[in-house]
Order: C-alpha cells, then structure tokens, then sequence
C-alpha cells in the first residue's frame, strides 16, 4: 500500500513548486488561539468545564429556556459517581451551568442516578424520569423527580418523588438490565406511556412499556414495545414521531396519518445508535418497522462514528426536533486524566424525514452559524486527479466547511464486488491512501503542514449493479502521531445518486472533534482525533482528490468559527418564589 502521508508530502511539495497547488487567501485576519486553551479542549462543543461526561439527560424548552441535562462524575474525569449535572442557555449556543440537579441519595439511587428523560406534563410542567441504582450490584429502578420552583425558569432545584422508585424491574427482567426511561407520550386514552431498555434470555433486546394516568403509578402492558433476538442490551431507547409532509418536527404525543414513528436503541454490544422508521398501533401499543429491524448490523445509524446514547425532544419555540448524543474520547484513559475531562456532545441536530421516507436526515441547528466569520468563497473550479487545494484564511482548527462536488465522467469507477456490504470495513481497507478511478475525494481536516497528520473525510464512487454507489469514509489511521488513540475508520454508504445530484459535504471542526455530515445529512460521521503537530494556528484544511479522475467543486466555502460560551459562567441563582411545587 501507497504511504499516503509521504505521497502526499512529495505530491504537495511538486504541485506547490508548479503552482498547482493554490492558496485560497480572503483575509489576514487570523483568530488569536487562546493560549490557556488546551489543544484538544473544543471552542464550540458542549462539555462541562472539567471531568467526566457522558450520556446527554433530559433534554427540553421550558418558559423560553434549553436545558440539557448530563450523566457527569464530579470527582474525575473517568466513568463513575454518577450524577445529573445541568445547564441552560437560550440560544442552544451558549450555555450556563447551574447546579447538580440530581445527586444519589439513599434508598432510591444511592449509587447512581444513571439516564433518563423531561416530560413536560399538561399545563407545562416539567417531570423527569430517570434511572436509580439502588446497590453496588447495579440494582436498577425507576424514579421520578419534580422541579422545586416551576415559576424558575431555569428549574434549578429539583426533588424526589415521596413513593419513589416508581418501577422496579419486573419478573423475569434482570434487574441489572432495566434502565433509561424515554421522555413520556399521552395517547389518546389519556394515559401516559414510557419505555425503557432492557434485555432478556440473554441476547434478546427488548422495550418494556409502561403506561399510567397520573404519572405516578405505572403499569406494565402485557407486550413490549419492541423486542428483536440476538441483538444484546437495548439501552436509552427514544420512540417519537415525525411528520411525512415537511421538515418541521412534532410534538412526543403526536399519533394520526401525517406522522411515522422512530424507534431509536443504543446498541450495549456495539456502542452505536441504530433507528428504525414505522408506524405505531396506539391501541396494540405496538412498533410495526417498515423495514428491516431496529437491532439489525448493518443498520440504518443516526452516525456512522462515534456517537452514542442520543436523545431527542420537540422545540416548539421552533417547531424541530433536535437530537443531542454523547461522543467519548478515543485516546487513552491515562490521557484523559492528564487533560482532566472526557467526552463532549454533538453539535445540537435538527432531524426530520426524508423525503423518500426511508430514512432521517439531520443537520447542525442553524443557531451554530451565529459563530461562523471570515467566510471564504471558492469559485467553481476543477480538481484534477491527485491534487491538493488549500483553503486558508480561517482558523482551521476550529472551522465549519461546506463543499459540494459534480461528477461529469463515471468511466473510471471502480465495480464494487457485492461482497463490499460493510461501509466501515470498506473505508478501513480503502483509506484516503488507497487511489482509485473516482475518489478519494473531500476533505484534509486538522492536517499538518507537511502532512504527516491529517483526518480524512472523503466520497468514493463504485459502479453497482444497477447505479453507482457513494461510499463516505472517515479515516482517522494518520490523524495523530500519538499511536495510543483509537484510530478506527468509519464509512457508510450514501443515499444519493451521483449522476443527477451533487455531493455535499459539510464538517464541524472543533479541535479534537470532526463532524461531517454527507449529502446535507442523509449520512453523517463524528470523529475524535487528537494531533500533535496540526493543532492551533498549526493545523491546515485542504479539498483533496487522490483518484485518477478529475472532480468539480462546485462551491467550497469556509468559516472560522468564534468561541462559544460553554460553561464558564458562575451559576446562575435560582429565581426567589414562595411557591412550593408539589407534584
Ligand atoms: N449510561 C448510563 C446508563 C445508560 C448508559 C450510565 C448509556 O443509564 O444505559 O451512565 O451510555
């Protein structure tokens, strides 16, 4: 195999001494790196201030104000103590924190108040349901909890429900695999149904439904939600509904002819989130998938990188639903606790049907753009077979990028054997290094000047049976000098056709983390990398294409993007009421 770094580096070095190679200049202005930064801590990513983070909690809009709740360990920045931390914002952008909502306490979560959901109840009133371990075995129940103040819009302080646990795990569940209570819909009966993962007869994945009138007392229906065999632990599922006529989003409760259901699992086994798209008998309490199964390897995956435990919940200030996930580190844990936090949320998502219906498609909540500046626009222009383009001008470590190719010849594309069924194993055989007729072809993020770092995010075409095929690969193998990281390879296939459409590409770049998004989100990939010589006012961003045929950008264009504030602020005070909420 081609050594793809020192390919690229003699390759550069040749097209730059011929003027091949063009910097794309807009503005001297550079964005100052700010030196108490540390390089792998992100500018635009939610994450807490130091510490452990992982699965986002309860996510939610009450009186105007975003709140996102977080599975934290306040002593470390390694997995354990676990509490519900929470901030608010009013721009999903910028965030305050406020204090720990939810701390174990004896008999109810003593050992931990691990996931769980916001349910905004009739008249607005907001209950979250989570899950608390009992014992050091991992004992599982299910709790409620109510804001203290509910004319505090920023619910700062929250109590336990006197009769918690509300649900303990029932026979024959193991009580170990019991876990992560969704956000709550009504149905028309007027009984609340929530689900929560569990597993049986060892590998079957499965989603017990309970229902209730009053939010207190719940009981268990007679069948699950949904189960599927060999598939393992079902953890943090989310069941909402979304519209079949336009991109807005829709209420949790939502049932009738203008809707399909969601049932998102994440998959214990594999650490992934995997949906699936059907309709919901409100009367069987039953989740009919279209197609396929929601278990199912390969599957259709709200991200084909690392992403993990999402969530989501209807923004009816803005008629969207948004998606929240957690994304863990890939370097060592020794690493981790030397940098002394771990794990960040996605940028927000806006996520709605597409329009073949067959699958969701998601994109960055248009708010991120309030941070973009610097723009720099790339005319349309040809990039010729094994050549390099680089776009200057913004800070590239922490940029947002969108570029679009046209293909004109397919002649060159490579027959994909039918074999080729898995994307990610397809990307790892055939990283960025690997030419071919048509692709690689995208994106050099985070790349060191020479080269020797650089992740790639890029589109290959096959010739399939019957259309050609896009393949979408993140291949972090020459992300980092520091050979202690993960540096697995992501792919997916991409729902799109070439010949009639153009190829979008869009990335977040923030630091240590990558988040591309193909075909205007029909395909997306998150990746966590961590250079040691592209970082800073060091790392460089450059349009690539590394096969044999020449591909048209038919715009490319940059931004760097400001620092959000994220939890620096000092907590804000909860507001004075003499109201004493009672559940
Ligand atoms: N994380 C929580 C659990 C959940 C898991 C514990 C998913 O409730 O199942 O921190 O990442």
């Amino acid at each position: 195999m081609v050594n793809f770094s020192l390919t690229l580096l003699l390759l550069f070095t040749l097209l730059l001494g011929h003027g091949i190679v063009e910097l794309v200049e807009a503005s001297d202005h550079h964005q100052s790196a700010d030196p108490t930064s540390q390089p792998y801590r992100t500018g635009y990513h939610f994450q807490p201030a130091k510490n452990w983070m992982n699965d986002p909690n309860g996510p939610m809009i009450y009186k105007g104000i975003y709140h996102l709740f977080y599975q934290y360990n306040p002593y470390g920045a390694v997995w354990g103590n676990i509490v519900w931390a929470h901030s608010t914002s009013t721009d999903l952008v910028n965030w305050t924190p406020h204090e720990i909502a939810l701390t174990p306490s004896d008999p109810v979560d003593g050992h931990g108040c691990w996931s769980g959901s916001a349910t905004l109840l009739p008249r607005g009133k907001p209950a979250i349901l989570y899950t608390g371990l009992v014992d050091s075995k991992e004992t599982q129940v299910q709790n409620l909890a109510m804001p203290k103040n509910c004319s505090d819009p920023y619910l700062k302080e929250w109590f336990k429900y006197e009769n918690n646990p509300i649900l303990s795990a029932p026979i024959p569940i193991n009580a170990t695999l019991f876990r992560d209570p969704s956000t709550a819909w009504l149905g028309p009966d007027q009984r609340w149904r929530m689900a929560v993962g569990s597993l049986i007869d060892n590998r079957e994945g499965l989603i017990l439904l309970y229902t209730s009138k009053d939010f207190e007392h719940w009981i268990k229906t007679n069948n699950p939600l949904h189960s599927e065999k060999h598939t393992g632990m079902w953890e943090c599922p989310d069941f909402f509904p979304v519209s079949t006529g336009d991109q807005n989003g829709v209420d949790t409760s939502i049932l009738g002819p203008n809707v399909k259901h969601v049932l998102k699992i994440s998959l214990f086994d594999y650490h992934r989130d995997c949906y699936t798209i059907g309709t919901y008998d409100v009367n069987k309490d039953k989740f009919i998938p279209e197609e396929g199964k929601v278990g199912g390897v390969p599957g259709l995956r709200y991200d084909y990188g690392k992403f993990y435990a999402s969530k989501s919940f209807f923004d009816s200030a803005k008629n969207r639903r948004i998606l929240w996930a957690w994304v863990n580190e890939s370097s060592s844990w020794g690493d981790d606790i030397k940098k002394g936090w771990s794990g960040l949320q996605t940028i927000p998502r806006s996520l709605w049907l597409d329009k073949s219906g067959k699958q969701l498609v998601q994109w960055p909540i248009v708010e991120i753009e309030s941070l973009r500046e610097n723009q720099v626009d790339l005319p349309s222009k040809f990039l010729e077979g094994r050549s390099l383009l680089e776009t200057s001008g913004v800070t590239a470590a922490q940029a947002d990028i969108e570029i679009s190719f046209e293909i004109k010849e397919f002649d060159k594309a490579e027959v994909l054997d039918p074999s080729w069924t898995n994307p990610q194993l397809l990307c790892s055989h055939k990283g960025a290094s690997v030419e071919s007729g048509l692709g690689p072809f995208g994106l050099l993020v985070l790349a060191s000047k020479d080269l020797q770092e650089y992740t790639a995010v890029f589109f290959r075409i096959y010739k399939g049976q019957n259309k050609y095929v896009v393949l979408m690969c993140s291949d972090q193998s020459s992300s980092s000098l520091n050979n202690k990281n993960d540096k697995t390879s992501y792919g997916a296939f991409l729902n799109v056709d070439p010949v009639h459409e153009k190829l979008l590409l869009r990335s977040l770049i923030d630091h240590s983390i990558v988040e591309s998004f193909g075909g205007g989100g029909k395909a997306c990939i998150t990746a966590r990398v961590y250079p040691i010589l592209a970082i800073e006012n060091d790392a460089h961003l450059y349009a690539f294409n590394y096969g044999n045929e020449k591909v048209n950008i038919t715009s490319l264009r940059t931004w760097s993007m400001k620092k959000a504030q994220i939890n620096i602020a000092n907590p804000i005070k909860s507001v004075a009421s003499d109201e004493s909420d009672k559940f």
